[in-house]
């Protein structure tokens, strides 16, 4: 018999006793303990000690439509009474599963007629990499395996997710770096541009992978990878450029190019994909987050229709998942999709609460000592902090200023996300005007007391 905890400390034990935390330092469990969250509404979450917390990461950049919405717990009751569980092998199908892929058809860009489901992200991407090997294949070029992905790229934590990915920690752990893939340096101008305007400097980026293209020969590389704003790298939006000379540069060299819109799409940027945006025209598209906000696990592989058309001919496809297209998740994300387009989601954040929040955004970054730029687009943003702003001291690893930041702010009811030294916000798409100014409000307070911490203020 299991006796609940009776209060956030005896939850907190049990937790250190049995419970093992992705991304979460183990000396966090006796300094601090991990927060147990118990409820949420909008945009709002509470914990176990009933505080009422602004989680201004919208869960991990995924509750686009907020917390508790009705409908689409309606949806997923109706769907689990209905038919809870029914597979996608072996020529079935369920109509959740067919609506999902033909409304999904009518708000990508382009042909990117053709969607494969999975779980999570990195289900999705490790898909991505099954599926293009797969087409080069088919078109009788079965050299073309590698795929380029760029430094501070994230594409999950699988083993092939990992290596798709540009993070050298992961790579680390478990020696998970697997042959057959490149990565180049990320447009990130405020670390590498050396003084280059954005726009020479997002050409001097892209062509970074016209030269590990030739490096590695062009007869070997499958696809480039990227997020259309790199999310945990740190909110690194590329200039205008950018985009534009890697899809010329794919094209020249017969490269696929997929855009990893797990944390861009459905909204985030004022679009329904990041790949609007920026003008990107991808062969490949991987979803998830956004696709259902996060109320369930759901993932989505979109192929144009000429990779499509390579599929089909290959026969069979020896890939999937139990859980590929789980009709209740399936239920969920049609629910989901309806709440954006009903409450016009995506020109909202557009056309009103972006603009806002970049503006207010803005004056911060401008006004305040310990900010060094403001980065991102649409409802999400990057916050570099720094020593000295005029001189661009940054603070160092050791100074740890970003995650004493975040604490600070969680202590005062507001989740950012801390990324090396930046501080990142990505806010449900429901955020309001008033919520916006709460949230920048908090922020100029916990910025404020970090840089009292460092003797700055
Ligand atoms: N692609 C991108 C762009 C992501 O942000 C994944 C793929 C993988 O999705 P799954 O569902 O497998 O986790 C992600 C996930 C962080 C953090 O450090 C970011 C993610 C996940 C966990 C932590 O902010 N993004």
């Amino acid at each position: 018999m299991f006796n609940k905890p009776a209060n956030t400390s005896e939850w907190q034990a049990l937790d250190k006793a049995h419970h093992i935390h992705p991304f979460t330092d183990p000396k966090y469990f006796d300094s601090r303990g991990v927060r147990v969250m118990t409820t949420a509404d909008g945009c709002y979450i509470w914990d176990s000690d009933g505080n009422k917390i602004l989680d201004a990461m919208a869960g991990l950049w995924c509750v686009n439509i907020g917390y508790g919405n009705k409908d689409v717990v309606q949806a997923a009751a109706r769907q689990l009474e209905t038919l809870p569980y029914y597979n996608t092998f072996f020529q079935s199908s369920t109509p959740t599963q067919i609506e999902l892929a033909a409304r999904l058809t009518e708000l990508t860009p382009g042909d990117l007629n053709h969607f494969f489901f999975a779980n999570s992200g990195s289900e999705a991407n490790d898909t991505v990499i099954r599926l293009a090997r797969h087409y080069w294949t088919v078109r009788g070029k079965p050299k073309k395996t590698t795929f380029i992905g760029r430094h501070k790229g994230y594409h999950g934590s699988t083993l092939a997710a990992v290596s798709l990915g540009g993070m050298k920690d992961m790579h680390a752990l478990g020696h998970t770096l697997l042959p057959g893939f490149a990565h180049i340096m990320e447009p990130h101008c405020y670390a590498h541009g050396n003084g280059l305007e954005p726009e020479a400097f997002g050409l001097q980026a892209a062509q970074k992978l016209e030269e590990k293209i030739l490096e590695l020969g062009p007869e070997t590389v499958a696809a480039f990878i990227g997020e259309p704003i790199q999310g945990a790298g740190g909110v690194i939006d590329p200039p205008a450029t950018y985009w534009g000379e890697i899809q010329r540069i794919c094209e020249k060299y017969d490269v696929l190019l997929v855009a990893d819109e797990v944390i861009c799409g459905f909204g985030r940027l004022g679009h329904w994909f990041g790949s609007e945006y920026y003008g990107i025209r991808p062969d490949i598209v991987s979803m998830a987050k956004g696709l259902s906000s996060g109320y369930l696990p759901i993932s989505a592989v979109a192929v144009s229709d000429e990779v499509f058309a390579a599929i089909q001919e290959g026969g069979p496809l020896a890939h999937g998942y139990t859980y590929s297209g789980h009709p209740v998740a399936c239920a969920v994300a049609i629910a989901n999709i309806d709440v954006i387009e009903r409450q016009s989601l995506v020109d909202r954040v557009r056309e009103n609460t972006a603009p806002y929040f970049r503006q207010c955004l803005g004056e911060l970054a401008d006004q305040h000592p310990m900010v060094g730029e403001l980065r991102g687009a649409g409802l999400i943003a990057a916050l570099q902090l720094v020593r000295d702003k005029s001189a661009r001291e940054n603070f160092t690893a050791e100074d740890n200023a970003a995650n004493i930041c975040r604490d600070i702010c969680l202590d005062n009811n507001l989740i950012m996300r801390a990324v090396e030294q930046s501080m990142v916000i990505c806010p449900p798409l429901i955020i309001t005007r008033t919520e916006i100014d709460e949230l920048v409000e908090k922020a100029w307070t916990g910025l404020n007391d970090t840089a009292a911490r460092f003797g700055l203020l």
